[in-house]
């Protein structure tokens, strides 16, 4: 009997601790889901040279941002290679076009002109291709009076995939 005591006892214990412990499950995961989609972006880039984003918002609230780009086509990185990059918008067609001549597959050469502010890597749909890249953008280093642009800097690329990059006030 005493058994069937402490079996009833620990039932009852059990149905208060999971209901207690999910709801606290899916509070977490509401706050963390809200402040990921303020400060992190997605922008898929497809084999048409398109771009599914055509300006990018971070809200004043957002100090770390995080964009990532992802491939939505099928084609090869080599043939069809996407990637963002972060620019002054008074700079950023010069910019994409000394890029394109250059072709730099290596992003780190990318990010030695002084005037690329941040930059992912190439990201391509074949199989074996990175499918996506990421970058780390601080919103304190950044001026919110000036104007910013980002591109893909593959050649022939930016005339359609670029957009804007604006910091809310
Ligand atoms: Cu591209």
């Amino acid at each position: 009997m005493e058994s069937v005591g402490r079996y009833l006892t620990n039932m009852k214990i059990t149905k208060f601790i999971i209901p207690s412990v999910t709801l606290f499950l899916n509070l977490s995961c509401v706050g963390i889901l809200n402040a990921a989609s303020s400060c992190s972006f997605r922008i898929v880039g497809d084999d048409t040279l398109k771009f599914d984003l055509k300006e990018i918002r971070v809200s004043k609230d957002c100090d770390d941002i995080t964009v990532t780009i992802a491939a939505g086509g099928k084609m090869p990185v080599s043939a069809m290679g996407h990637n963002f990059v972060l620019a002054k918008a008074s700079e950023w067609k010069d910019l994409a076009m000394s890029e394109a001549k250059r072709f730099p597959k290596n992003p780190q050469d990318v990010a030695k002109d002084k005037r690329v502010i941040a930059t992912t890597t190439f990201v391509g749909g074949a199989p074996g291709d990175p499918k996506e890249a990421s970058v780390q953008i601080k919103r304190s280093s950044l001026d919110p009076k000036t104007d910013y642009q980002f591109f893909c800097s593959f050649p022939g690329h930016f005339g359609s995939m670029n957009g804007k990059f604006i910091l809310e006030k």
